[in-house]
């Protein structure tokens, strides 16, 4: 079975990403794997920390010569602001672990409830974990996701639909969003909408003040077939919501017409079947955002999120100082603005993760050139469903 852990805090010396059960022959490059975090780093309303790192892989195992050898393989991502916070952050008995102390929680952050859980009276030993910064992490591990389904024609991209009150209010087509939305810094489809969103955030930032948003990922070229109605734990859908769910910020996932089906009568809320000698089965309509059933049904998958404003606040909420016990603001780190464009770059990480795990739990593979056989067939094959002998 694919799966990764992340380990490091944002302080801290590296972000490490072990991913287990890629088959053999997947091309992979650092610069390839860069690509996707350069991506993640960008946007209109990133705050002081993009500036100070730059972040590059380093792959430390299973890759040779440019191709994984079906072991695990490691990649690291050095924090530049390690240097920066050495004393502070030393694994040794050295740390100076009585400076820069968090002692008042951020109201949304995970400071309070992890401090109880943990019993930390230092804050920083929650936040450096809960930071957004293990994402770039995550976007290795989906880098390598990535390049197992290019291999196998099956792509993933982004966009932002929302940021703040400035909203796209229509369906944009494929092709505005793998051109127009990959070449603006907020990744936008419309310039319109981008300026409104750019004024949000600028407004956000003079009032001391964080933003969030929506954002969509789709994935083309999804064979029918992943996932499964048979038990919960299979369902696409499900792996999908929750990989989603999970990216820091994240407070709702919806697939295809998602909440908006609520309020729609069946005839309008599914997606009519047909059939063509040549195409097999298909739709006119992708209500459904590629899932029926918990099963990928051949369309493209269509995934929104809605990222809450960042916790951190220049301009701080009420807060208790966990020292005292006292009334108090919460404290005030160095934080974004708005991180809408960054997080839709790590939901196409967590996308692609889930589809990749889910195409080889369907199609098991030990080398790259098997599942590529496997995919053929299947391809060809689901069209011939329901035929007699
Ligand atoms: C981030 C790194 C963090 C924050 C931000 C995103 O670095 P630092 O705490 O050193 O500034 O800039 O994280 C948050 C806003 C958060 O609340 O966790 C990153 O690499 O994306």
């Amino acid at each position: 079975m694919l799966r990764f852990l992340t380990a490091g805090e944002s302080h801290g010396p590296v972000l490490t990403t072990i991913i287990d059960g890629l088959p053999a022959g997947v091309p992979i490059t650092e610069e390839y794997i860069s690509r996707q975090l350069v991506r993640r780093q960008a946007g209109y309303g990133r705050g002081k920390r993009m500036q100070i790192e730059n972040d590059r892989a380093r792959i430390t195992s299973g890759v040779r010569g440019g191709l994984t050898l079906g072991s695990p393989v490691t990649v690291e991502i050095s924090n530049r602001d390690w240097r920066n916070w050495q004393e502070i952050m030393a694994s040794g008995r050295e740390a100076q672990v009585d400076q820069r102390k968090v002692t008042r929680p951020r109201p949304g952050h995970a400071d309070l409830a992890g401090g109880i859980k943990y019993r930390h009276e230092d804050l920083r030993n929650i936040l450096e974990r809960a930071s957004a910064r293990e994402t770039a992490a995550r976007v290795a591990a989906g880098a390598l996701s990535r390049a197992l389904l290019e291999a196998v024609d099956i792509n993933i991209v982004s966009h932002v639909i929302q940021i703040g009150k400035a909203k796209l209010d229509r369906i944009p087509s494929l092709e505005e969003i793998i051109n127009n939305a990959q070449a603006s810094e907020l990744l936008c489809v419309d310039a319109e909408v981008e300026a409104k969103m750019v004024r949000e955030i600028d407004l956000a930032k003079e009032a001391g003040d964080t933003l969030g948003g929506v954002i969509e990922i789709l994935a083309w070229g999804v064979p029918v077939g992943l996932g499964s109605h048979v038990q919960w734990d299979r369902r696409v859908d499900g792996e999908l919501a929750q990989a989603v769910m999970s990216i820091p910020a994240v407070k709702g996932v919806e697939i295809g017409m998602g909440f908006a089906t609520a309020a729609s009568h069946g005839s309008q809320a599914h997606d009519e079947i047909f059939y063509d000698p040549g195409k097999g089965y298909f739709r006119q309509t992708n209500r459904a955002g590629g899932t029926e059933g918990g099963i990928t049904n051949g369309e493209t998958v269509v995934i929104r999120a809605a990222m809450k404003p960042i916790p951190t606040l220049m301009q701080p909420l009420r807060s208790v100082d966990i020292k005292t016990k006292l009334p108090s603001v919460a404290s005030v780190e160095r934080s974004d603005v708005c991180a809408v464009p960054a997080a839709a770059v790590v939901a196409e990480a967590m996308v692609a993760f889930v589809l990749a795990r889910s195409l080889l739990a369907t199609l098991p593979a030990d080398h790259l050139e098997v599942l590529r056989e496997y995919v053929k067939r299947h391809r060809t094959s689901w069209k011939e469903i329901g035929n007699e002998n």
